[in-house]
């Protein structure tokens, strides 16, 4: 058995941050049924597409391990089926701005009226207040939740970055919230309410700056690259380039082939367990005894002196050669791997990290497989499903509609018409 089987999903997620949260649910066991508009589906599917007419990359990459229904929710014959999928499920998720449901007529009460053991897990850009109302995309959420403000070099502009931190780092944070709800569940018999809200998400993850900004008030960021280039702060958590987020100093430094190549640079930390290892390694054991550089604190207004001679050293050697010198000497380093250089890694192939998947319509393709390992829980990442692919298969095996009940319910429009044999 898997972690999650016997939990059914009710999947009304669309774009990133919803689906992203179900798609772990299905990994881990769950039975997830997504709901789509008949003859639209998820905006995704046509979004960024690579071969015309078939299901882009963005949608196939989000939802593995899902069956999908198309059904009209706003459609009155269509809310009936709609309110038999609440009574069956124990999960309803979604990513709707804000009201959606509310006004479809499911409201969280009405909701609990029909199935009060329901957990309704929805993301939202922002949480109770005065953007509540607001239309939310990841990287107005990245702007609104701090990351944006605190990434990038200080003489630049604010930056966003490729880690999607607002869609799917808040998708996992909805997806922690539901099995929690899961679990309580257990306890109480209830359902509950789950809100991830995109801003809280992602100022989850930059809580280091936020440290930072309480640590101003009592002076300079001493481990920040500026305070050794004695550039004054001002009063929020600065922009740090790529300085190391915690107490040990650390930068990208280039290595052997920069020139040509936009990755062949490593991420290198100066962890004062290694300092003694990394003056021998280039090049410099007079350091270690030297009083401007033997210990983290007066090496700190000389962080760009000492990194400028690690990149001398780096500059020697490829990304590759860096690991293979420090690592066995405890000095943490990492290479700068491209897209191209992970899709191509056996390990991650070996764990399961990275999938090859096939589909009926695109053919082969690589996704990124569930990330969280558990041991007694394995994950088969299976296909996205084509659009209205289970309409049928959902209503009457889950709904115990019979077969000329769908066909009404095609005829009308209720739910798609499409039918596949694949
Ligand atoms: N049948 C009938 N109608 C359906 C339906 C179905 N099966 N599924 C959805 N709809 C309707 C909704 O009811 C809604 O209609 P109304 O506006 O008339 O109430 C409409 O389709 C679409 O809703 P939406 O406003 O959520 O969609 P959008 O494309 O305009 O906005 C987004 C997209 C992401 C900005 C918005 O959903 C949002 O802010 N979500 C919350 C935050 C979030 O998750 N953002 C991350 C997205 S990933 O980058």
């Amino acid at each position: 058995m898997k972690a999650l089987e016997g939990v059914r999903i009710l999947d009304m997620t669309h774009v990133q941050s919803g689906p992203t949260c179900t798609q772990l649910l299905g990994w881990f066991g769950a039975d997830v049924i997504k709901v789509e508009r008949p003859g639209v589906g998820d905006a995704t599917r046509g979004q960024l597409r690579d071969i015309p007419d078939v299901d882009s990359l963005y949608f196939t990459m989000l939802n593995h391990n899902k069956r999908s229904i198309t059904l009209n929710t706003k459609d009155e014959k269509g809310k009936e089926v709609f309110t038999r999928l609440i009574e069956t499920c124990d999960v309803m998720v979604e990513n709707f701005a804000p009201g959606a449901l509310d006004r479809m007529g499911f409201t969280w009460e009405r909701i609990q009226e029909i199935n009060p053991r329901m957990i309704y897990a929805s993301v939202k850009g922002f949480g109770q207040g005065p953007y509540s109302e607001c239309k939310v995309y990841e990287n107005v959420a990245q702007c609104a939740g701090g990351s944006a403000s605190t990434t990038g070099f200080l003489e630049g502009p604010p930056t966003v970055t490729g880690a999607q931190i607002g869609d799917s780092g808040t998708g996992l944070h909805l997806a922690l919230g539901i099995v929690t709800a899961l679990y309580h569940r257990e306890h109480s018999g209830r359902g509950q309410r789950v809100l991830a809200s995109m801003q809280d998400g992602v100022l989850n993850l930059c809580r280091v700056k936020l440290r930072d900004q309480q640590r101003l008030d009592h002076g300079p960021l001493t481990e920040y690259s500026q305070f050794g280039e004695d550039i004054p702060f001002s009063d929020a958590t600065p922009r740090a380039g790529n300085d190391s987020g915690g107490g040990q100093p650390g930068r990208i430094l280039k290595c052997k082939g920069w020139e040509t190549d936009a990755n062949a640079y490593t991420y290198f930390i100066t962890q004062a367990a290694a300092w003694g290892k990394i003056c021998d390694v280039i090049g410099r054991p007079e350091w270690k005894e030297d009083p401007n550089f033997s210990t983290p604190p007066v090496r700190l207004p000389r962080l760009n002196e000492v990194f400028e001679a690690i990149e001398q050293w780096t500059m020697t050697k490829t990304k590759f050669e860096v690991m293979e010198v420090c690592n066995p000497l405890d000095i943490p380093v990492g290479p700068i791997l491209s897209m191209k250089e992970l899709s191509e890694e056996p390990s991650l192939r070996e764990t399961g990290t990275i999938v090859e998947v096939d589909h009926p319509t695109r053919g082969k393709y690589l996704t990124v497989g569930n990330p969280v390992k558990l041991s007694d829980s394995p994950v088969e990442v299976a296909r996205s499903p084509l659009l209205g692919e289970h309409t049928a298969e959902i209503l009457q095996e889950v709904l115990g509609y019979n077969a000329e009940q769908v066909s009404q319910l095609r005829g009308s429009g209720v739910v798609g018409k499409e039918e596949y044999s694949v």
